[in-house]
Protein backbone atom coordinates (compact mmCIF):
# COMPACT_ATOMS: atom_id res chain seq x y z
CA UNK A 1 0.00 0.00 0.00
CA UNK A 2 3.05 2.70 0.98
CA UNK A 3 4.85 1.24 -2.55
CA UNK A 4 1.61 2.94 -4.50
CA UNK A 5 1.40 6.05 -2.66
CA UNK A 6 5.10 6.22 -3.03
CA UNK A 7 4.83 5.73 -6.43
CA UNK A 8 1.53 8.27 -6.86
CA UNK A 9 3.51 10.94 -4.94
CA UNK A 10 7.04 10.86 -7.27
CA UNK A 11 5.09 10.53 -10.52
CA UNK A 12 2.98 13.71 -9.09
CA UNK A 13 5.77 15.76 -8.12
CA UNK A 14 6.80 16.10 -11.55
CA UNK A 15 2.96 17.29 -12.98
CA UNK A 16 2.67 20.29 -10.42
CA UNK A 17 -0.37 22.24 -10.54
CA UNK A 18 0.21 25.80 -11.34
CA UNK A 19 -0.67 28.09 -8.69
CA UNK A 20 -3.71 30.27 -8.38
CA UNK A 21 -5.80 28.39 -11.14
CA UNK A 22 -9.25 26.28 -10.66
CA UNK A 23 -10.05 24.14 -12.68
CA UNK A 24 -13.56 22.37 -13.74
CA UNK A 25 -14.95 19.13 -15.09
CA UNK A 26 -17.53 20.77 -17.14
CA UNK A 27 -19.99 20.08 -20.05
CA UNK A 28 -17.34 18.09 -22.23
CA UNK A 29 -14.38 16.81 -19.54
CA UNK A 30 -11.94 20.02 -18.70
CA UNK A 31 -11.14 21.86 -21.50
CA UNK A 32 -9.09 25.30 -21.40
CA UNK A 33 -5.64 26.27 -22.65
CA UNK A 34 -3.22 23.65 -23.20
CA UNK A 35 0.10 24.83 -21.96
CA UNK A 36 -1.82 24.76 -18.13
CA UNK A 37 -3.32 20.89 -18.44
CA UNK A 38 0.02 18.87 -17.71
CA UNK A 39 -1.09 18.52 -14.01
CA UNK A 40 -4.97 17.87 -15.18
CA UNK A 41 -3.86 14.83 -17.67
CA UNK A 42 -1.63 13.46 -14.71
CA UNK A 43 -4.62 13.00 -12.17
CA UNK A 44 -7.46 11.91 -15.09
CA UNK A 45 -4.81 9.08 -15.79
CA UNK A 46 -5.35 8.33 -11.69
CA UNK A 47 -8.95 8.76 -11.83
CA UNK A 48 -9.36 6.53 -15.14
CA UNK A 49 -6.87 3.91 -13.27
CA UNK A 50 -9.10 4.15 -10.23
CA UNK A 51 -12.80 4.15 -11.69
CA UNK A 52 -11.39 1.00 -13.64
CA UNK A 53 -10.79 -0.48 -10.55
CA UNK A 54 -13.91 0.42 -8.47
CA UNK A 55 -15.74 -1.33 -11.58
CA UNK A 56 -14.00 -4.42 -11.71
CA UNK A 57 -11.38 -3.82 -14.80
CA UNK A 58 -14.46 -2.96 -17.11
CA UNK A 59 -12.10 -0.73 -19.76
CA UNK A 60 -12.40 3.36 -19.11
CA UNK A 61 -11.79 5.82 -22.42
CA UNK A 62 -9.84 8.87 -21.99
CA UNK A 63 -10.15 11.05 -24.87
CA UNK A 64 -7.54 14.27 -25.16
CA UNK A 65 -9.60 16.59 -27.11
CA UNK A 66 -10.87 20.24 -26.90
CA UNK A 67 -13.22 19.71 -29.84
CA UNK A 68 -14.54 22.74 -31.56
CA UNK A 69 -12.39 25.21 -29.44
CA UNK A 70 -9.31 27.10 -30.84
CA UNK A 71 -5.95 25.10 -31.90
CA UNK A 72 -4.17 26.51 -28.75
CA UNK A 73 -6.72 24.97 -26.39
CA UNK A 74 -6.97 21.44 -25.19
CA UNK A 75 -9.21 19.08 -22.96
CA UNK A 76 -9.73 15.42 -21.61
CA UNK A 77 -12.60 13.50 -21.32
CA UNK A 78 -13.66 10.10 -19.58
CA UNK A 79 -16.08 7.91 -21.15
CA UNK A 80 -17.68 4.70 -18.80
CA UNK A 81 -17.47 1.39 -19.76
CA UNK A 82 -20.70 1.38 -22.18
CA UNK A 83 -18.94 3.97 -24.51
CA UNK A 84 -21.31 6.87 -22.64
CA UNK A 85 -20.42 9.53 -20.48
CA UNK A 86 -18.77 9.61 -17.16
CA UNK A 87 -20.96 9.05 -14.22
CA UNK A 88 -21.83 12.76 -12.86
CA UNK A 89 -20.89 11.71 -9.30
CA UNK A 90 -17.67 11.23 -10.47
CA UNK A 91 -17.35 14.40 -12.61
CA UNK A 92 -16.85 15.89 -9.17
CA UNK A 93 -13.84 13.71 -8.02
CA UNK A 94 -12.36 14.57 -10.92
CA UNK A 95 -12.75 18.32 -10.27
CA UNK A 96 -11.43 17.44 -6.48
CA UNK A 97 -8.21 15.84 -8.04
CA UNK A 98 -7.46 18.19 -10.26
CA UNK A 99 -7.21 21.07 -7.46
CA UNK A 100 -5.39 19.56 -4.88
CA UNK A 101 -2.62 21.98 -4.49
CA UNK A 102 0.38 20.39 -3.72
CA UNK A 103 1.38 16.58 -4.35
CA UNK A 104 1.28 16.18 -0.30
CA UNK A 105 -2.68 17.65 -1.05
CA UNK A 106 -3.60 14.91 -4.10
CA UNK A 107 -1.79 11.89 -2.46
CA UNK A 108 -4.22 12.23 0.46
CA UNK A 109 -7.69 13.18 -2.24
CA UNK A 110 -6.75 10.13 -3.57
CA UNK A 111 -5.82 8.08 -0.21
CA UNK A 112 -9.68 9.08 1.35
CA UNK A 113 -11.19 9.04 -2.12
CA UNK A 114 -10.07 4.92 -2.21
CA UNK A 115 -11.42 4.93 1.23
CA UNK A 116 -14.82 6.13 1.02
CA UNK A 117 -15.45 4.90 -2.44
CA UNK A 118 -14.06 1.28 -1.42
CA UNK A 119 -12.06 1.22 -3.98
CA UNK A 120 -9.89 -2.45 -4.12
CA UNK A 121 -6.34 -1.33 -5.22
CA UNK A 122 -5.68 -4.90 -5.94
CA UNK A 123 -8.34 -5.23 -8.83
CA UNK A 124 -7.04 -4.80 -12.58
CA UNK A 125 -7.27 -1.54 -13.91
CA UNK A 126 -8.09 -0.94 -18.06
CA UNK A 127 -7.92 2.16 -20.24
CA UNK A 128 -8.07 3.03 -23.92
CA UNK A 129 -7.13 6.49 -24.85
CA UNK A 130 -6.65 8.69 -27.76
CA UNK A 131 -6.22 12.33 -29.04
CA UNK A 132 -6.69 14.34 -31.67
CA UNK A 133 -4.47 16.54 -33.73
CA UNK A 134 -3.35 19.40 -32.10
CA UNK A 135 -0.11 20.01 -31.29
CA UNK A 136 -0.04 20.22 -27.47
CA UNK A 137 -1.21 16.40 -27.87
CA UNK A 138 1.29 13.88 -27.56
CA UNK A 139 3.12 16.24 -24.08
CA UNK A 140 -0.11 15.89 -22.40
CA UNK A 141 -0.70 12.01 -23.09
CA UNK A 142 2.54 11.64 -21.75
CA UNK A 143 1.52 13.10 -18.48
CA UNK A 144 -1.77 10.78 -18.79
CA UNK A 145 0.23 7.99 -19.34
CA UNK A 146 2.17 8.94 -16.26
CA UNK A 147 -1.08 8.47 -14.37
CA UNK A 148 -1.34 5.10 -15.84
CA UNK A 149 2.08 4.13 -14.32
CA UNK A 150 1.19 5.51 -11.04
CA UNK A 151 -1.88 3.03 -11.03
CA UNK A 152 -0.54 0.07 -12.72
CA UNK A 153 -3.08 0.84 -15.69
CA UNK A 154 -3.10 -1.85 -18.26
CA UNK A 155 -3.10 0.70 -21.05
CA UNK A 156 -4.33 0.93 -24.76
CA UNK A 157 -3.54 3.59 -27.25
CA UNK A 158 -5.88 4.46 -29.83
CA UNK A 159 -3.33 6.78 -30.84
CA UNK A 160 -5.02 9.61 -33.36
CA UNK A 161 -8.54 9.24 -33.30
CA UNK A 162 -12.16 10.78 -33.49
CA UNK A 163 -13.92 10.56 -30.10
CA UNK A 164 -16.52 8.59 -31.89
CA UNK A 165 -13.86 6.02 -32.64
CA UNK A 166 -12.79 6.28 -29.22
CA UNK A 167 -16.16 5.81 -27.65
CA UNK A 168 -16.48 2.81 -29.74
CA UNK A 169 -13.86 0.83 -29.27
CA UNK A 170 -14.66 1.55 -25.03
CA UNK A 171 -18.08 -0.53 -25.77
CA UNK A 172 -16.83 -2.61 -28.25
CA UNK A 173 -14.05 -3.96 -25.65
CA UNK A 174 -16.52 -4.34 -22.78
CA UNK A 175 -18.84 -6.02 -24.51
CA UNK A 176 -16.68 -8.04 -26.76
CA UNK A 177 -17.61 -12.16 -26.75
CA UNK A 178 -21.17 -11.34 -24.98
CA UNK A 179 -24.58 -11.88 -26.31
CA UNK A 180 -24.08 -7.34 -26.64
CA UNK A 181 -21.09 -7.79 -28.29
CA UNK A 182 -20.93 -4.08 -29.64
CA UNK A 183 -18.71 -4.71 -33.07
CA UNK A 184 -14.80 -6.10 -33.39
CA UNK A 185 -12.44 -3.38 -31.26
CA UNK A 186 -10.87 -1.98 -33.55
CA UNK A 187 -10.76 0.75 -35.84
CA UNK A 188 -11.13 -1.55 -38.59
CA UNK A 189 -13.91 -2.95 -37.08
CA UNK A 190 -16.28 -0.06 -36.87
CA UNK A 191 -15.46 1.26 -40.21
CA UNK A 192 -16.83 -2.19 -41.38
CA UNK A 193 -19.83 -1.92 -39.16
CA UNK A 194 -20.64 1.45 -40.41
CA UNK A 195 -20.26 1.10 -43.91
CA UNK A 196 -21.70 -2.38 -44.57
CA UNK A 197 -24.72 -1.06 -42.94
CA UNK A 198 -24.99 1.93 -44.99
CA UNK A 199 -24.06 -0.29 -48.60
CA UNK A 200 -27.20 -2.05 -47.11
CA UNK A 201 -29.62 0.81 -46.57
CA UNK A 202 -29.03 2.34 -50.31
CA UNK A 203 -28.38 -0.93 -51.84
CA UNK A 204 -30.36 -0.76 -55.26
CA UNK A 205 -30.78 3.02 -55.18
CA UNK A 206 -28.93 5.17 -57.20
CA UNK A 207 -25.77 6.70 -55.60
CA UNK A 208 -26.45 10.56 -54.60
CA UNK A 209 -24.17 13.59 -56.14
CA UNK A 210 -20.60 13.84 -54.49
CA UNK A 211 -21.11 15.56 -50.92
CA UNK A 212 -18.58 17.94 -50.28
CA UNK A 213 -17.04 17.37 -46.35
CA UNK A 214 -15.65 20.59 -44.23
CA UNK A 215 -13.05 18.32 -42.28
CA UNK A 216 -11.97 21.68 -39.63
CA UNK A 217 -8.89 20.67 -40.53
CA UNK A 218 -9.01 18.02 -37.74
CA UNK A 219 -8.95 14.46 -37.36
CA UNK A 220 -12.05 14.00 -38.86
CA UNK A 221 -9.82 14.27 -42.28
CA UNK A 222 -8.24 11.21 -41.44
CA UNK A 223 -11.32 9.37 -40.99
CA UNK A 224 -13.20 10.02 -44.07
CA UNK A 225 -10.01 8.95 -46.24
CA UNK A 226 -10.12 6.12 -44.51
CA UNK A 227 -14.22 6.03 -44.69
CA UNK A 228 -14.41 6.34 -48.55
CA UNK A 229 -12.13 3.87 -49.05
CA UNK A 230 -14.68 1.49 -47.47
CA UNK A 231 -17.82 3.00 -48.77
CA UNK A 232 -16.73 1.87 -52.27
CA UNK A 233 -18.54 4.15 -55.02
CA UNK A 234 -21.81 3.86 -52.57
CA UNK A 235 -20.95 7.70 -51.86
CA UNK A 236 -18.39 9.98 -53.03
CA UNK A 237 -17.14 12.05 -50.85
CA UNK A 238 -15.29 15.04 -51.34
CA UNK A 239 -13.07 16.42 -48.28
CA UNK A 240 -11.97 19.49 -47.76
CA UNK A 241 -9.75 21.11 -45.62
CA UNK A 242 -7.75 18.33 -44.48
CA UNK A 243 -4.65 20.22 -43.14
CA UNK A 244 -4.25 18.69 -39.78
CA UNK A 245 -0.65 19.78 -39.41
CA UNK A 246 -1.00 23.48 -40.42
CA UNK A 247 -0.04 25.44 -37.13
CA UNK A 248 -3.19 27.12 -36.82
CA UNK A 249 -5.71 25.77 -39.18
CA UNK A 250 -7.83 23.81 -37.35
CA UNK A 251 -11.13 24.64 -36.31
CA UNK A 252 -10.18 28.20 -38.30
CA UNK A 253 -13.22 30.09 -40.14
CA UNK A 254 -14.14 26.51 -40.91
CA UNK A 255 -16.00 23.39 -39.34
CA UNK A 256 -19.25 23.06 -37.66
CA UNK A 257 -19.14 25.28 -34.75
CA UNK A 258 -17.72 27.99 -37.25
CA UNK A 259 -20.46 27.00 -40.00
CA UNK A 260 -23.56 27.26 -37.04
CA UNK A 261 -22.30 29.84 -34.70
CA UNK A 262 -21.76 32.23 -37.90
CA UNK A 263 -24.29 31.30 -40.26
CA UNK A 264 -22.09 31.18 -43.23
CA UNK A 265 -19.95 28.56 -45.70
CA UNK A 266 -16.03 28.11 -44.38
CA UNK A 267 -14.42 30.44 -45.79
CA UNK A 268 -12.27 27.90 -48.37
CA UNK A 269 -15.74 27.24 -50.00
CA UNK A 270 -16.32 30.62 -50.69
CA UNK A 271 -16.43 30.91 -54.21
CA UNK A 272 -16.11 27.36 -54.65
CA UNK A 273 -19.65 25.70 -53.69
CA UNK A 274 -21.83 25.34 -56.57
CA UNK A 275 -25.81 26.11 -55.74
CA UNK A 276 -27.96 22.84 -54.82
CA UNK A 277 -24.41 21.00 -54.17
CA UNK A 278 -24.56 19.41 -50.66
CA UNK A 279 -22.41 19.86 -48.12
CA UNK A 280 -21.68 19.52 -44.65
CA UNK A 281 -18.99 20.59 -41.88
CA UNK A 282 -17.22 18.33 -39.15
CA UNK A 283 -15.80 19.73 -36.07
CA UNK A 284 -12.45 19.52 -34.30
CA UNK A 285 -13.27 15.95 -33.12
CA UNK A 286 -15.37 14.73 -35.66
CA UNK A 287 -18.54 14.31 -33.28
CA UNK A 288 -20.44 17.47 -34.16
CA UNK A 289 -22.43 17.68 -38.14
CA UNK A 290 -23.52 20.58 -39.95
CA UNK A 291 -25.22 20.53 -43.57
CA UNK A 292 -26.02 23.21 -45.70
CA UNK A 293 -25.84 24.30 -49.56
CA UNK A 294 -26.75 27.70 -51.53
CA UNK A 295 -30.10 28.26 -53.14
CA UNK A 296 -29.94 29.29 -56.84
CA UNK A 297 -29.38 32.87 -56.19
CA UNK A 298 -26.39 31.58 -54.13
CA UNK A 299 -27.74 32.03 -50.76
CA UNK A 300 -26.49 30.32 -48.02
CA UNK A 301 -29.20 27.61 -45.80
CA UNK A 302 -27.97 25.71 -42.88
CA UNK A 303 -29.11 22.10 -41.77
CA UNK A 304 -28.12 22.04 -38.50
CA UNK A 305 -29.20 19.46 -35.41
CA UNK A 306 -32.28 20.23 -35.34
CA UNK A 307 -33.40 19.50 -38.83
CA UNK A 308 -30.94 16.58 -38.71
CA UNK A 309 -33.30 15.41 -35.47
CA UNK A 310 -36.75 16.30 -37.97
CA UNK A 311 -35.22 14.46 -41.19
CA UNK A 312 -33.98 11.76 -38.72
CA UNK A 313 -37.24 11.28 -36.49
CA UNK A 314 -39.66 11.69 -39.36
CA UNK A 315 -38.08 8.61 -41.63
CA UNK A 316 -37.68 5.89 -38.17
CA UNK A 317 -41.49 6.89 -37.40
CA UNK A 318 -41.96 5.90 -41.29
CA UNK A 319 -39.83 2.72 -41.17
CA UNK A 320 -41.48 1.48 -38.05
CA UNK A 321 -45.01 1.96 -39.17
CA UNK A 322 -44.20 -0.32 -42.37
CA UNK A 323 -42.97 -2.59 -40.42
CA UNK A 324 -45.94 -2.85 -38.64
CA UNK A 325 -44.49 -2.15 -35.25
CA UNK A 326 -46.24 0.82 -34.74
CA UNK A 327 -47.75 0.94 -31.60
CA UNK A 328 -45.09 -1.32 -30.24
CA UNK A 329 -41.96 1.08 -30.22
CA UNK A 330 -42.93 4.22 -29.24
CA UNK A 331 -40.11 7.02 -30.37
CA UNK A 332 -39.02 10.49 -28.47
CA UNK A 333 -36.83 13.50 -29.17
CA UNK A 334 -34.73 15.31 -27.22
CA UNK A 335 -33.80 18.85 -27.44
CA UNK A 336 -32.02 21.90 -25.58
CA UNK A 337 -33.01 25.04 -25.38
CA UNK A 338 -30.94 26.03 -28.49
CA UNK A 339 -33.54 24.32 -30.75
CA UNK A 340 -35.27 26.12 -33.12
CA UNK A 341 -38.74 27.11 -32.36
CA UNK A 342 -39.74 25.90 -34.97
CA UNK A 343 -38.35 22.39 -35.39
CA UNK A 344 -39.74 22.39 -31.91
CA UNK A 345 -43.16 23.19 -33.22
CA UNK A 346 -43.03 20.68 -35.81
CA UNK A 347 -41.86 17.96 -34.03
CA UNK A 348 -43.73 18.29 -31.41
CA UNK A 349 -46.95 17.83 -33.43
CA UNK A 350 -45.95 14.51 -34.45
CA UNK A 351 -43.77 12.80 -31.46
CA UNK A 352 -43.20 13.37 -27.58
CA UNK A 353 -40.21 16.08 -27.50
CA UNK A 354 -38.06 16.75 -24.06
CA UNK A 355 -35.83 19.93 -23.53
CA UNK A 356 -32.72 18.87 -21.39
CA UNK A 357 -29.93 21.03 -20.19
CA UNK A 358 -26.62 21.65 -22.86
CA UNK A 359 -24.63 18.63 -22.96
CA UNK A 360 -24.52 15.15 -24.41
CA UNK A 361 -25.01 13.41 -20.90
CA UNK A 362 -28.06 15.10 -20.27
CA UNK A 363 -29.75 14.47 -23.75
CA UNK A 364 -28.21 10.62 -24.17
CA UNK A 365 -29.86 10.15 -20.68
CA UNK A 366 -33.41 11.59 -21.42
CA UNK A 367 -33.34 9.76 -24.79
CA UNK A 368 -32.45 6.45 -22.60
CA UNK A 369 -36.50 6.60 -21.86
CA UNK A 370 -37.72 6.19 -24.84
CA UNK A 371 -37.94 2.97 -27.05
CA UNK A 372 -35.77 4.69 -29.46
CA UNK A 373 -34.75 8.33 -28.19
CA UNK A 374 -33.43 10.78 -30.88
CA UNK A 375 -31.78 13.76 -29.76
CA UNK A 376 -29.48 16.36 -31.51
CA UNK A 377 -28.36 19.96 -30.16
CA UNK A 378 -29.07 22.48 -32.32
CA UNK A 379 -24.92 22.77 -32.92
CA UNK A 380 -25.03 19.56 -34.51
CA UNK A 381 -23.96 17.05 -31.60
CA UNK A 382 -26.45 14.04 -31.77
CA UNK A 383 -27.48 10.42 -32.28
CA UNK A 384 -30.50 8.10 -31.97
CA UNK A 385 -30.75 5.38 -29.18
CA UNK A 386 -32.95 2.22 -29.71
CA UNK A 387 -33.42 0.53 -25.81
CA UNK A 388 -32.13 -3.05 -25.21
CA UNK A 389 -35.54 -4.15 -25.67
CA UNK A 390 -36.45 -2.62 -29.19
CA UNK A 391 -32.94 -4.21 -30.56
CA UNK A 392 -34.52 -7.55 -29.41
CA UNK A 393 -37.96 -6.89 -31.06
CA UNK A 394 -36.55 -5.85 -34.11
CA UNK A 395 -33.94 -8.76 -34.17
CA UNK A 396 -37.39 -10.99 -33.58
CA UNK A 397 -39.98 -9.79 -35.26
CA UNK A 398 -41.48 -12.02 -37.82
CA UNK A 399 -42.66 -9.68 -40.72
CA UNK A 400 -45.81 -10.63 -42.69
CA UNK A 401 -45.20 -9.05 -46.20
CA UNK A 402 -42.40 -8.02 -48.27
CA UNK A 403 -42.60 -4.30 -47.71
CA UNK A 404 -42.71 -5.08 -43.77
CA UNK A 405 -39.30 -7.49 -44.46
CA UNK A 406 -37.60 -4.44 -46.18
CA UNK A 407 -38.64 -1.85 -43.71
CA UNK A 408 -37.46 -4.09 -40.43
CA UNK A 409 -34.56 -4.95 -42.52
CA UNK A 410 -33.92 -0.92 -43.14
CA UNK A 411 -34.03 -0.79 -39.30
CA UNK A 412 -31.51 -3.25 -38.11
CA UNK A 413 -29.51 -1.43 -40.91
CA UNK A 414 -30.11 1.94 -38.75
CA UNK A 415 -29.53 0.13 -35.36
CA UNK A 416 -25.56 -1.06 -36.91
CA UNK A 417 -25.02 2.50 -38.79
CA UNK A 418 -25.83 4.86 -35.95
CA UNK A 419 -22.75 5.06 -33.33
CA UNK A 420 -25.30 5.04 -30.38
CA UNK A 421 -22.52 5.46 -27.79
CA UNK A 422 -22.32 8.91 -28.71
CA UNK A 423 -22.82 11.80 -31.07
CA UNK A 424 -20.85 10.80 -34.30
CA UNK A 425 -20.32 13.25 -37.20
CA UNK A 426 -19.36 10.66 -39.80
CA UNK A 427 -22.10 7.60 -39.19
CA UNK A 428 -24.76 11.07 -38.87
CA UNK A 429 -23.54 11.85 -42.12
CA UNK A 430 -23.98 8.73 -43.69
CA UNK A 431 -27.25 8.64 -41.78
CA UNK A 432 -28.71 11.66 -43.26
CA UNK A 433 -27.06 10.84 -47.11
CA UNK A 434 -29.03 7.50 -46.70
CA UNK A 435 -32.06 8.77 -46.17
CA UNK A 436 -31.86 11.82 -48.64
CA UNK A 437 -31.34 8.72 -50.68
CA UNK A 438 -34.15 7.05 -50.02
CA UNK A 439 -36.42 10.15 -50.20
CA UNK A 440 -34.82 11.44 -53.05
CA UNK A 441 -34.68 14.84 -51.50
CA UNK A 442 -32.00 17.55 -52.07
CA UNK A 443 -31.02 19.73 -49.49
CA UNK A 444 -33.67 22.23 -50.73
CA UNK A 445 -36.31 19.66 -50.24
CA UNK A 446 -35.09 18.66 -46.90
CA UNK A 447 -34.59 21.65 -45.72
CA UNK A 448 -38.28 23.06 -46.54
CA UNK A 449 -39.37 20.20 -43.49
CA UNK A 450 -40.22 23.33 -41.67
CA UNK A 451 -38.81 27.15 -41.86
CA UNK A 452 -36.39 28.26 -39.02
CA UNK A 453 -37.30 30.91 -36.58
CA UNK A 454 -34.44 33.73 -37.11
CA UNK A 455 -31.67 33.04 -34.53
CA UNK A 456 -28.45 34.43 -33.28
CA UNK A 457 -26.00 32.85 -31.18
CA UNK A 458 -23.59 35.66 -29.28
CA UNK A 459 -20.40 35.21 -27.02
CA UNK A 460 -20.00 37.50 -24.79
CA UNK A 461 -16.37 37.50 -22.23
CA UNK A 462 -17.09 38.01 -18.26
CA UNK A 463 -14.95 38.66 -15.30
CA UNK A 464 -16.73 35.60 -13.87
CA UNK A 465 -18.67 33.14 -15.90
CA UNK A 466 -20.12 30.99 -13.12
CA UNK A 467 -21.62 34.08 -11.55
CA UNK A 468 -24.49 33.54 -14.04
CA UNK A 469 -26.61 30.37 -13.17
CA UNK A 470 -29.43 28.87 -14.87
CA UNK A 471 -32.95 27.09 -14.16
CA UNK A 472 -35.51 25.33 -16.42
CA UNK A 473 -33.03 23.53 -18.38
CA UNK A 474 -30.81 26.96 -19.03
CA UNK A 475 -33.71 28.43 -20.30
CA UNK A 476 -33.95 31.16 -16.99
CA UNK A 477 -31.26 32.69 -15.22
CA UNK A 478 -31.39 32.79 -11.12
CA UNK A 479 -28.22 35.00 -10.71
CA UNK A 480 -27.10 37.55 -10.99
CA UNK A 481 -30.20 38.71 -9.13
CA UNK A 482 -33.15 40.94 -11.39
CA UNK A 483 -31.37 40.03 -15.02
CA UNK A 484 -33.91 37.64 -15.97
CA UNK A 485 -36.48 40.25 -15.38
CA UNK A 486 -34.24 42.88 -17.83
CA UNK A 487 -34.22 39.82 -20.54
CA UNK A 488 -38.15 39.62 -19.92
CA UNK A 489 -38.57 42.95 -20.44
CA UNK A 490 -36.61 43.06 -23.57
CA UNK A 491 -37.99 39.75 -25.40
CA UNK A 492 -41.39 40.99 -25.00
CA UNK A 493 -40.22 43.89 -27.27
CA UNK A 494 -40.11 41.57 -30.06
CA UNK A 495 -42.76 39.22 -32.24
CA UNK A 496 -41.74 35.82 -31.54
CA UNK A 497 -39.12 36.79 -29.26
CA UNK A 498 -37.34 34.63 -27.18
CA UNK A 499 -33.84 34.71 -25.55
CA UNK A 500 -31.67 33.10 -23.10
CA UNK A 501 -28.31 33.67 -21.16
CA UNK A 502 -26.28 30.87 -19.66
CA UNK A 503 -22.72 30.56 -18.86
CA UNK A 504 -20.83 28.38 -21.44
CA UNK A 505 -19.37 24.61 -20.10
CA UNK A 506 -16.18 24.57 -22.57
CA UNK A 507 -15.28 28.07 -23.23
CA UNK A 508 -14.84 31.20 -20.41
CA UNK A 509 -17.63 32.82 -22.21
CA UNK A 510 -21.70 33.55 -21.38
CA UNK A 511 -23.63 32.74 -24.59
CA UNK A 512 -26.40 34.62 -25.61
CA UNK A 513 -29.16 33.12 -27.81
CA UNK A 514 -31.89 34.84 -29.09
CA UNK A 515 -34.63 34.60 -32.08
CA UNK A 516 -37.39 36.64 -33.85
CA UNK A 517 -39.95 36.19 -36.40
CA UNK A 518 -37.99 38.29 -38.53
CA UNK A 519 -33.70 38.45 -39.03
CA UNK A 520 -32.82 41.76 -38.04
CA UNK A 521 -35.05 41.23 -34.92
CA UNK A 522 -33.44 38.04 -33.77
CA UNK A 523 -29.91 40.05 -33.99
CA UNK A 524 -30.95 43.05 -32.45
CA UNK A 525 -32.67 41.20 -29.67
CA UNK A 526 -29.31 39.19 -29.49
CA UNK A 527 -26.95 42.13 -29.02
CA UNK A 528 -29.15 44.02 -26.78
CA UNK A 529 -29.40 41.16 -24.54
CA UNK A 530 -25.46 40.90 -24.50
CA UNK A 531 -25.34 44.05 -23.92
CA UNK A 532 -27.25 43.32 -20.61
CA UNK A 533 -25.10 40.26 -19.88
CA UNK A 534 -21.94 42.40 -20.59
CA UNK A 535 -23.07 45.38 -18.57
CA UNK A 536 -24.34 43.16 -15.67
CA UNK A 537 -20.51 41.63 -15.31
CA UNK A 538 -18.78 45.18 -14.83
CA UNK A 539 -16.81 45.01 -17.69
CA UNK A 540 -14.29 47.60 -19.05
CA UNK A 541 -16.34 49.46 -22.05
CA UNK A 542 -13.46 49.73 -24.25
CA UNK A 543 -13.73 45.66 -24.46
CA UNK A 544 -17.32 45.57 -25.47
CA UNK A 545 -17.73 44.13 -28.65
CA UNK A 546 -18.09 46.64 -31.57
CA UNK A 547 -21.71 45.17 -32.18
CA UNK A 548 -23.01 46.26 -28.74
CA UNK A 549 -22.23 49.98 -28.92
C1 LIG B 1 -19.41 20.10 -26.16
C2 LIG B 1 -20.53 19.25 -25.61
C3 LIG B 1 -21.85 19.65 -26.24
C4 LIG B 1 -22.09 21.14 -26.05
C5 LIG B 1 -20.88 21.94 -26.54
C6 LIG B 1 -20.97 23.40 -26.19
O1 LIG B 1 -19.30 19.89 -27.53
O2 LIG B 1 -20.24 17.90 -25.89
O3 LIG B 1 -22.88 18.91 -25.62
O4 LIG B 1 -23.21 21.54 -26.76
O5 LIG B 1 -19.69 21.46 -25.93
O6 LIG B 1 -21.14 23.50 -24.79
P1 LIG B 1 -21.10 24.87 -24.03
O7 LIG B 1 -22.14 25.73 -24.67
O8 LIG B 1 -21.41 24.53 -22.61
O9 LIG B 1 -19.73 25.46 -24.23
P2 LIG B 1 -17.90 19.72 -28.23
O10 LIG B 1 -18.23 19.36 -29.63
O11 LIG B 1 -17.16 21.01 -28.10
O12 LIG B 1 -17.25 18.61 -27.44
Amino acid sequence: MSAFFDLLSELSDRHPKPANLRFQYGTAGFRTQAHILDSVLFRVGVLAGLRSKKLDGKTIGVMVTASHNPEQDNGVKLVDPRGDMLEAAWEVHATTFANAATTDDFVSAVESFVKSAKIDLSKPSRVVYGRDTRPSGPALVAALEDGFKAIGVEARDAGVTTTPILHYLVRAINTKGTKDSYGDDSEEGYLVKLTSAFKKLVAGKQAPPPLVVDCANGVGAEAISKFQTHLGNSIKLVPVNIETTKPGALNNACGADYVKTSQKLPASLVGHLQPGQRACSLDGDADRLMYFYLDERGQFHMLDGDKIAALVAAFIVELVKTAGLDGEIKLGVVQTAYANGASTKYLAERLPVRCVPTGVKHLHHAAERFDVGVYFEANGHGTVLFSQETREKLADHEPSTPAQSTALNHLRSLVQLINQTVGDAISDMLLVEAILTHKSYSGEEWDSLYVDLPNRLVKVVVGDRHAFQTEDAERRLVSPKGLQAKVDDLVRRYDGGRSFVRPSGTEDVVRVYAEATIRSQADELAFRVAGLVYDESGGDPSGRPKEFL
